[in-house]
């Protein structure tokens, strides 16, 4: 039945709050993975986008802040950032927004009672993500971090909803080092011990696409390196996308642990390279300065093996996503994965995923108000169609996954 003007709106809006997730990169784990499993007021408050927030705000010294314990880090950002001052940034933003989501009031609340509040309402992973309404999510899985990688040595978690990658940055900063990992846990001495390792741990994992962050300075290693050249093969015969996540610069500020990395430089023109010489490869790829979007974007009209996907960390802002999502759609149509958490803390999805859908709505309805007036018949079957791929199909399709 072809919706109008008059229904459209909430058509949409009710398929958009009703349409399954699939995250397609997250730093979750599942509850079981007791030391790698964060959750709760506490680890909401100790994330790293709102530690470098306090430490730019405020003069607190970096070593002294990370040298507390997480309670009294926690209730120090509480402090400065929420009561000190007006949460208005879209880190803050989200906490608040999980804290409306819970019916937590602030009024006249300290951090404490706040703090017991919301312990008492979030239980479990799967209560968030009922509320975030993702269905399954990739985690983001470190081979060449043992400790890490030992929740593979368990089945005592769902494997449905918590998909495995294979993260490979390790090989860019620390190749050596993870060159002896690799002959350790294959007692093989060969040069290409590394995809002799990754093949055990693909066989343990079960991994949808492997990863790695690079920047103008580390591209061309995939390229040059005959390691990187044997995984670029490995990856094809598993067919196993390669995510690259471009424009990266670790460690801007040393003092400041994870919330020290900002941008680094990229040259696209490399990343069309890598899309030429590597045909049968498939890339999903998103970068994170603002600079590289438009290019990015024509990229993906050239090269069907690449994929652009989300609105990654410092893009991961309203002003940001709403005039780069209308530059995909005017260039891509919806032939693209719109959006990831990246989420660290599981209660996280609740916020990353509600602020998403809010700025979609608008900018989705104004696109199918085009077609209406152009009588275009647009239905409730075309609107579902269209929600459930940029929600899970488009990116579960390119992995080739159910
Ligand atoms: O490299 C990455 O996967 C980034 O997402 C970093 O983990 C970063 O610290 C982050 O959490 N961004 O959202
Ligand atoms: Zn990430």
């Amino acid at each position: 039945m072809t919706l109008s003007n008059d229904n459209l709106s909430n058509k949409l809006l009710n398929i958009i709050n009703s349409t399954a997730i699939f995250d397609l990169h997250t730093h979750l784990f599942p509850p079981t993975h007791k030391t790698f499993f964060l959750s709760g007021f506490k680890n909401l408050l100790n994330y790293h986008y709102l530690i470098a927030e306090l430490l730019t705000a405020t003069d607190i010294d970096a070593s002294t802040f990370y040298s507390y314990n997480d309670e009294k880090k926690a209730s120090i950002i509480w402090n400065e950032l929420f009561e000190k001052r007006t949460p208005v940034s879209e880190a803050c933003a989200g906490v608040l927004t999980i804290l409306k989501e819970l019916n937590i009031e602030i009024k006249n609340q300290n951090f404490t009672a706040i703090c017991n509040e919301y312990d008492k309402k979030i239980h479990s992973d799967k209560n968030i993500l009922e509320l975030s309404n993702v269905s399954s999510l990739v985690m983001t899985n470190n081979p060449f971090d043992l400790d890490e990688w030992s929740l593979f040595d368990n089945n005592d978690w769902d494997k449905k909803i918590y998909l495995a990658s294979l993260r490979l940055d390790d090989l860019i900063l620390d190749y050596e080092g993870s060159l002896e990992k690799a002959k350790d846990q294959t007692s093989n001495d060969e040069a290409n011990s590394i995809v002799t390792y990754l093949e055990k741990c693909y066989l343990q994992s079960n991994p949808v696409y492997a990863a790695v962050s690079l920047n103008s300075a580390t591209f061309n290693t995939l390229l040059d390196d005959l390691t990187w050249r044997n995984i670029l093969e490995w990856l094809q015969s598993k067919k196993l996308p390669l995510s690259l996540m471009l424009g990266v610069k670790r460690s801007v500020n040393k003092d400041f642990g994870l919330a020290g990395d900002g941008i680094g430089d990229m040259n696209l023109k490399e990343l069309s390279n890598l899309c030429n010489s590597f045909p049968k490869n498939k890339f999903l790829v998103t970068c994170l300065s603002l600079n590289d979007q438009h290019e990015l974007t024509v990229l993906a009209r050239k090269h069907p093996n690449l994929r652009i996907f989300g609105f990654w960390w410092f893009m991961n802002q309203p002003t940001l996503i709403k005039q780069i999502l209308k530059m995909r759609i005017d260039m891509l149509g919806f032939s693209f994965i719109p959006q990831h958490s990246d989420a660290r803390v599981s209660d996280q999805l609740i916020y990353k995923w509600s602020h998403f859908k809010k700025i979609l709505h608008p900018i989705l309805l104004e696109y199918y108000q085009d077609l209406l007036n152009k009588n275009f018949p647009v239905s409730e079957a075309i609107l579902q169609r269209d929600i459930n791929n940029l929600f899970s199909g488009n990116a579960k399709n390119f992995l080739e996954i159910n």
